[in-house]
């Protein structure tokens, strides 16, 4: 038998059947990067060259590629038990994780439900908001409201309330009742804001204009990134988070943070909503949660949304939502030895005294060829090329691609080249990063 994954090398008819993601098939398939490997901030390629991760694989590997305590929970915990079924019954671990979860996040917010994507999170918590409304006899208030570049995954909630033009055109009406709140994103404003921008933080307030709209009693919650990743990376200005919270409370209306991306010290805080702040109803989580290893995702909500269902007979199911897979034991166990792993690491607080130096260094690219902008938080990083007249997006793809050769992940976004390293990262990285970018730019047309 061939074990493909053995085989490194593939023929070009055996990378036909494998539909990719969010990927140009058929650009890639003429012309494949692959890695085969993977150990701390570094990837190995198929034929063996070795990479520099610039990008936690996807905004994911927050901890470092294959960390021993990880990878030893995961194994042991396949040999101890694969699978528990997920209703009805219970399995230790799943109630350690979401209590060390709780212990990480900031106030009132102490129950999760567990899922297995960012996607489904964001469904979930929206569906919460929905149904906690109904249950506490508002059932009127169905209305979700997003904002314009939002970034939910791909569900079709996730895409009705995102914002990303490209995820929503080919797929039809999507949910009915949703409206949209302007993005933050601002060059004449904003353009090499360090952190959080200085302008923009009445944008908050075009919330009143949709409640006066669609009044309030319509309206169940509004979602955002606290910080916009996958748009380009979009910080809050400041203030802007508080008003969307002030505005919320004050007409009864659920206030949910996407933080698939920012949880799990990308921030250099546990949450973005600790590091600006802001306490929401809700928090979606994923990816950092294992640090990438195993698929997992969840929503931590207050105890005054959870407590809402806990009304009604004591047999009945309060919430009739699930997965075959939520808590799933190899998830957990990941998990567990993640939180524990940058616990013993102190990661967050290594990501917070890193950030100052990937600012520095971020910034030094200003008046590099091409860039218009420059913007950073935490360990997270963007550059904003000028677009190819007639192409957009053409440049960043093509800068992504020549990192890639010269042995540098990052990823691009529109023309917007993002960087979000592991927090394991070092000064020494972030300069290789930095400089491969200048070199990179410079040498493009
Ligand atoms: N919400 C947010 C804020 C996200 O960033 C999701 C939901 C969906 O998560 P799943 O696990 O269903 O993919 C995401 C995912 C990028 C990039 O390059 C971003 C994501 C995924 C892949 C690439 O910015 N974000």
């Amino acid at each position: 038998m061939t074990i493909l994954s053995d085989q490194l090398q593939l023929a070009p008819a055996e990378l036909d059947s494998y539909w990719m993601p969010f990927t140009a098939n058929r650009q890639f398939k003429a012309a494949p990067r692959m890695f085969a490997r993977a150990e701390g901030m570094f990837y190995w390629t198929v034929d063996g060259r070795k990479i520099l991760d610039g990008f936690a694989g996807l905004w994911c590997c927050n901890a470092g590629h294959c960390r021993k305590p990880i990878v030893e929970a995961i194994q042991k915990q396949a040999a101890i038990m694969d699978y528990a079924p997920a209703f009805q019954m219970g399995h230790p671990l799943a109630f350690e994780l979401s209590n060390r979860v709780v212990q990480l996040a900031p106030g009132k917010l102490d129950h999760v439900f567990f899922c297995n994507s960012g996607s489904e999170a964001v469904d979930t918590a929206l569906k919460i908001a929905i149904a906690w409304h109904r249950v506490r006899g508002e059932g009127a208030r169905t209305r979700l409201i997003g904002r314009e570049r939002g970034y939910h995954g791909v569900g079709f909630g996730g895409i009705s309330v995102g914002g990303i033009p490209a995820n929503r055109k080919m797929f039809g009406t999507m949910l009915t009742g949703v409206d949209h709140l302007p993005h933050t994103h601002n060059l004449e404003k904003n353009a090499y804001s360090k952190g959080q921008p200085e302008w923009g933080a009445h944008l908050a307030d075009e919330l009143e204009r949709l409640v006066v709209l669609h009044d309030a009693s319509t309206i169940a919650a509004v979602i955002v990134e606290p910080m916009a990743g996958s748009t380009g990376v979009l910080m809050p200005p400041k203030g802007y988070l508080q008003r969307l919270r002030e505005i919320t409370k004050k007409h009864g209306i659920l206030l949910i943070f996407d933080e698939v991306i920012t949880a799990f010290g990308r921030l250099g805080a546990n949450f973005a909503a600790d590091l600006y702040g802001v306490e929401p109803d809700m928090i979606t989580f994923a990816k950092g949660v294992t640090s990438g290893t195993v698929p997992m995702g969840g929503v931590i909500a207050s105890s005054d949304v959870y407590q809402a269902f806990m009304s009604g007979p004591a047999g009945a199911i309060e919430l009739f939502h699930g997965y075959t897979y939520s808590a799933h034991p190899l998830a957990c166990a990941a998990g567990i030895a993640t939180l524990q792993l940058y616990k013993d690491e102190d990661l967050f607080a290594r990501a917070a005294r890193m950030a100052p130096f990937l600012e520095k260094a971020l910034h030094s690219l200003k008046g590099t060829r091409h860039v218009i902008d420059i913007r950073n938080q935490g360990l997270v990083g963007a550059v904003e090329l000028a677009p190819r007249a007639g192409a957009p997006g053409a440049r960043a793809f093509e800068a992504f691609l020549r990192c890639y050769e010269k042995g540098v992940l990052v990823r691009q976004t529109g023309d917007i080249v993002a960087i979000a390293p592991a927090l394991i990262v070092e000064e020494s990285h972030i300069d290789q990063i930095v400089q491969t970018l200048r070199e990179v730019l410079t040498g493009l047309e």
